[in-house]
């Protein structure tokens, strides 16, 4: 089994104190941290699959949560870009009623390491946390709004138009998340859809700069 594989099946398995340790190997070995990243968000699709059929349940999907965290932070240093912030701000979290952080933690370095200043609201955000980080930091251009559940879609539905009818401008919505769609994204009035965290860096710097 290659390192990249075992890194793959140790996510799986939730194994949090060998994960790190596991994807340094891998790093130290010549794989690439966006191979050693694509491995462990294939992970989590298995681990989702497995919820679904019954074979695995919420503990298991946590632990298996926790070690990807920790095999993230180990790849941090070689994922983030580094340019000096100079886009302005952009304001992110995963929207009322959702939980789920990994892939918004994703989007966030991604954005960050194109230039932006992160303002990260965490999870389960209500629209008018969104509203009011708008209002607080100067500079904002982009709002980033994460959902990983198809219940929580209403939730950035309401988030958008919650936006809208503050009145607030000068910045651009942008959405994403395994449920979201680019035609669900147009529905709600958002400026962009991104599918993954690399495409929400290159869809933010575009959006930034047409302001
Ligand atoms: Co949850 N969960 N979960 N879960 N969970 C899913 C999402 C699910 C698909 C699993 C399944 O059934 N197959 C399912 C949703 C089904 C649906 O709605 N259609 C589900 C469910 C049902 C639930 C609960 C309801 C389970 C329960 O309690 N019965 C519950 C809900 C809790 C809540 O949020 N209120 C729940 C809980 C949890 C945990 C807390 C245990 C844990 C989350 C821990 C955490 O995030 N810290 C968890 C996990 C780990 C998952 C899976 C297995 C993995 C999610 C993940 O991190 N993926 C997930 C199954 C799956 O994804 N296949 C599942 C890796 C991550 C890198 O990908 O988040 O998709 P992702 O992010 C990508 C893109 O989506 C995109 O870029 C990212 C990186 O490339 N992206 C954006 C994300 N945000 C973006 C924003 C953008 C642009 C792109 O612009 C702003």
């Amino acid at each position: 089994m290659s390192k990249i594989e075992e890194v793959k099946a140790n996510v799986e398995k939730g194994k949090t104190k060998l994960v790190p340790g596991l994807v340094q190997e891998a790093l130290d070995e010549g794989s690439s941290a966006m191979d050693i990243l694509q491995a462990m968000i294939e992970a989590m699709g298995v681990v989702g699959d497995k919820f679904s059929s019954g074979i695995l349940f919420v503990p298991e999907m946590l632990i298996a949560a926790k070690a990807m965290s920790l095999g993230v932070n180990v790849l941090r240093p070689h994922l983030e870009g580094g340019a000096a912030a100079s886009l302005g701000t952009c304001v992110i979290g995963t929207v009322k009623g959702d939980l789920h952080d990994i892939g918004k933690n994703l989007v966030s370095m991604m954005v960050g390491s194109a230039g932006f200043n992160m303002v990260d609201l965490g999870v389960d955000v209500p629209a008018e946390k969104f509203i009011q980080a708008v209002k607080d930091h100067k500079d904002v251009k982009i709002v980033a709004c994460s959902g990983l559940l198809s219940t929580t879609m209403p939730a950035m539905r309401e988030t958008l138009a919650a936006i809208k009818a503050s009145g607030l401008s000068g910045f651009k919505v942008m959405v994403g998340g395994a449920p979201v769609t680019p035609e669900f994204a147009f529905e709600i009035g958002a400026d962009a859809y991104a599918a993954d965290a690399g495409s929400a860096a290159v869809k933010a710097k575009e959006l930034a700069l047409s302001l």
